[in-house]
C-alpha cells in the first residue's frame, strides 16, 4: 500500500489498466494532474492535441484500431464541454473510452465558480457511466469500474469528473480490478441452447439467407467465426458501414455494404431474402430505409449483446442475447452445407448491374479531371488492401467505404452513428499511434478537414506518420448532392472558398502535393505512401460528383437509385 495524492492514484490506476497513451489538453483546474504527469513522462506517452474534441476523436481512433480503451484528459468547463461531441460519437459507435475531466473543488460546486460546468448532467445521455470523484480515496475503485464499464458488454465511453480537492488530497492506493456484479455478467451470455437449435433449424431450412454483420462482430472478435459459418452453410454476407473490414472484401461470399450509400447487391438481397441472420448490428435507419417495407419476405434472427437493441427497430422472429462470437460458434456447429448457387447468382447479377451503371462510369478516365472514386480506388490499389482507412463524413466517407479494399479487420474507422464532421483527422492520428506498423490513410472532405485542421499542429509536434488525403470538391459535397437531387439544385450555402492547402501544409512542415489531373494521381499516391512521415495530398476533384447507389431518406430499399 502506498500513500499518494489523488492525482498519482489516478495515474497508477491507468498503469494498472495497461494504459500507455493519453490524448489531452491542460488548463487551470487539471494542473495538479498534469503536474503529476510530468513525473510520469517515462511511463505514459501524452499527446498534446490542439482541441479537446480532437483528443476524444484521437482516443476513438486509437481504440478502434487497437481494441484497447482510449484515454483522454481535459480541464474543467470549456475543456470538458469541448469533449462532448466526441463522447457522443463514441457512445453511438460503441467505442470504449475513459475521459477524465477536471472539476472545481468540492466546496465550490454549484456556485458558478470559474470554469464550472456540470459534466455529469451534460454527459449522462451520451455515456455508459459518468461519475464525479470528490475524494481521493475513491480514485482506485472508480477507475477500476470505469475501465470495466467502458470495455464490457457493448463498449462505450465513460466520463470521470475529478474535483480539484480530490486531485490534491492524500490517500492509500490499493488497486483491484473491478469484479462484475451479477446482472452485468449475465448479459454477456444469456442465450439458451434451445435458441441455438432453433437458429440452426431456421438457417438450414432457408433457401435465401443473408448474414448481416455489424461492428459487434469486430468488437467481439468474431470475424473468423463469421467466415467459417458462411462457408460451412454457403451463406452470403453483407456488412453495415461499421462492420466493414470484419470480412475481407475479396471473400467470394462477401456481397458488399448495405444501406443508404451501400452496394446494390446486399440492399436488393435484403428485400429478396427469406432469412436475415443479423449479427452485432442495430438496424439503423441508414441500413433499413423505410422499416415498414424492410425485408418483406424474411424471418429474422438477431444476435446482440445489448438487450435494448433486440426488437427495438425491427421485430426479430428469434432474438438472441449474447456475445456474437460465442453464439456464432454454437450456431456454426449445427449448420449444414446447402447449395445456394442460385442465390449467389442473384448477388453476382446485381454486382454486374452496379458495375455497368455506377462503377465503370465513376472510374472512367477523363484527361483533365479526377473523380473522388478514382482517388479512393488508386489508394486501394497502391495499398493492397492492407491500410487502415480513416474517413471524415460526407461523400468522402461513402466513396472510401465503397471503393476501398480491406484484407484485415479494424481497417475502416469512420463516424457511423453521429456522422461527426471533423472526426477523420484526429481519429487517424490516434489510429496511427495505436498501430504504428500499419499504413494509416485519412480520406477527408475539404469541409471536414477544416473542422479539425488545427490537429496538423499535433501531427507536426508528435511526428505522427499519418497520410492525409483531401478530396477537394470546393463544396460541402454530400449536402450539395442532396440539394441537387431533392431541393431542385438550390445550392444554399454549400459552396466553399478554400485556403491554399499547400501553404497550410507548409506552415506545419508537412510534405504535400496537389493533384488536378488523373495522369498525376498514381505517382502522387505512391509518393505519399512511400513517404516515411506525415504527408498531405490534396486532390482537386470533380465538383459535382454524386455517390450512387443511393436509397433516398425514408424510401424503401427497393427505391434504391443507381
Ligand atoms: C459537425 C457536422 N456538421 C454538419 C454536418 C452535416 N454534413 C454532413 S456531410 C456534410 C458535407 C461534408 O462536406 P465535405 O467535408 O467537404 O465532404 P464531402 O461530402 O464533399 O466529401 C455536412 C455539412 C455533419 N455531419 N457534422
Amino acid at each position: 500500500m502506498k500513500n499518494v495524492r489523488g492525482t498519482e492514484a489516478l495515474l497508477l490506476s491507468l498503469l494498472e489498466e495497461g494504459v500507455d497513451t493519453i490524448f489531452g489538453y491542460p488548463g487551470g483546474t487539471i494542473m495538479p494532474l498534469y503536474d503529476e504527469l510530468f513525473s510520469y513522462q517515462d511511463r505514459f506517452r501524452h499527446i498534446l492535441v490542439r482541441h479537446e474534441q480532437g483528443a476524444v476523436h484521437a482516443a476513438e481512433g486509437y481504440a478502434r484500431a487497437t481494441g484497447k480503451v482510449g484515454v483522454c484528459f481535459a480541464t474543467a468547463g470549456p475543456g470538458a464541454t469541448n469533449m462532448v461531441t466526441g463522447i457522443a460519437d463514441a457512445m453511438l459507435d460503441s467505442t470504449p473510452l475513459v475521459c477524465i475531466t477536471a472539476q472545481v473543488t468540492l466546496d465550490k460546486l454549484g456556485t458558478n465558480f470559474f470554469q464550472e460546468a456540470d459534466m455529469i448532467s451534460i454527459t449522462i445521455p451520451v455515456t455508459k457511466w459518468s461519475y464525479q470523484i470528490t475524494k481521493a480515496s475513491e480514485v482506485a475503485g472508480v477507475m477500476a469500474k470505469a475501465f470495466y464499464i467502458a470495455k464490457s458488454g457493448r463498449p462505450g465511453p465513460v466520463l470521470i469528473s475529478f474535483t480539484r480537492n480530490a486531485q490534491l488530497e492524500m490517500t492509500d492506493f490499493v488497486y483491484s480490478f473491478h469484479k462484475p456484479v451479477r446482472f452485468m455478467e449475465r448479459s454477456q451470455n444469456l442465450f439458451k441452447f434451445s435458441l441455438i437449435d432453433k437458429a440452426c433449424e431456421m438457417i438450414n431450412r432457408s433457401e435465401r439467407p443473408l448474414m448481416i454483420i455489424g461492428q459487434g462482430v469486430i468488437l467481439s472478435g468474431a470475424e473468423s467465426v463469421v467466415v467459417e459459418l458462411a462457408e460451412k452453410g454457403h451463406i452470403p454476407i453483407a456488412s453495415t458501414l461499421m462492420g466493414i473490414s470484419a470480412v475481407p472484401s475479396s471473400h467470394p461470399l462477401f456481397t458488399g455494404n448495405l444501406g443508404m450509400h451501400g452496394n446494390l447487391a446486399p440492399n436488393m438481397m435484403t428485400q429478396a431474402c427469406d432469412l436475415i441472420l443479423a449479427v452485432g448490428m442495430r438496424f439503423s435507419d441508414r441500413v433499413t430505409g423505410d422499416v415498414s417495407r424492410y425485408a418483406p419476405n424474411a424471418r429474422i434472427i438477431h444476435i446482440d449483446i445489448d438487450k435494448a437493441e433486440l426488437n427495438k427497430v425491427v421485430k426479430a422472429d428469434l432474438p438472441i442475447l449474447g456475445d456474437a462470437k460465442t453464439v456464432l460458434e454454437q450456431i456454426t456447429a449445427g449448420v449444414v452445407f446447402k447449395d445456394r448457387s442460385e442465390w449467389m447468382d442473384f448477388a453476382r447479377e446485381k454486382w454486374e448491374m452496379e458495375n455497368d451503371s455506377v462503377i465503370n462510369r465513376l472510374l472512367e478516365i477523363k484527361e483533365n479531371s479526377v473523380s473522388m472514386a478514382q482517388v479512393v480506388d488508386e489508394i486501394a490499389n497502391a495499398g493492397g488492401g492492407d491500410a487502415v482507412i480513416v474517413t471524415d463524413v460526407g461523400q468522402n466517407q461513402m466513396f472510401s467505404a465503397r471503393y476501398s479494399k480491406f484484407n484485415k479487420t479494424r481497417s475502416l474507422i469512420t463516424s457511423g452513428g453521429l456522422g461527426t464532421m471533423g472526426f477523420g483527422l484526429p481519429a487517424a492520428m490516434g489510429a496511427k499511434l495505436g498501430v504504428p506498423e500499419r499504413q494509416v490513410v485519412a480520406i477527408l472532405g475539404d469541409g471536414g478537414f477544416q473542422m479539425s485542421v488545427q490537429e496538423l499542429g499535433t501531427i507536426m509536434q508528435s511526428q505522427i506518420g499519418v497520410k492525409i488525403v483531401i478530396l477537394n470538391n470546393s463544396f460541402l459535397g454530400m449536402v450539395r448532392q442532396w440539394q441537387e437531387l431533392f431541393f431542385d439544385k438550390r445550392y444554399s450555402f454549400t459552396s466553399m472558398v478554400n485556403p491554399d492547402f499547400m501553404k497550410i501544409a507548409e506552415a506545419y512542415e508537412i510534405p504535400s502535393q496537389r493533384v488536378v489531373r488523373h495522369c498525376e494521381l498514381k505517382d502522387a499516391v505512391r509518393e505519399m505512401l512511400e513517404c516515411p512521415g506525415p504527408y498531405l495530398l490534396e486532390v482537386v476533384t470533380e465538383r459535382e460528383e454524386n455517390v450512387f447507389p443511393m436509397v433516398p431518406s425514408g424510401a424503401s430499399l427497393d427505391g434504391i437509385i443507381y
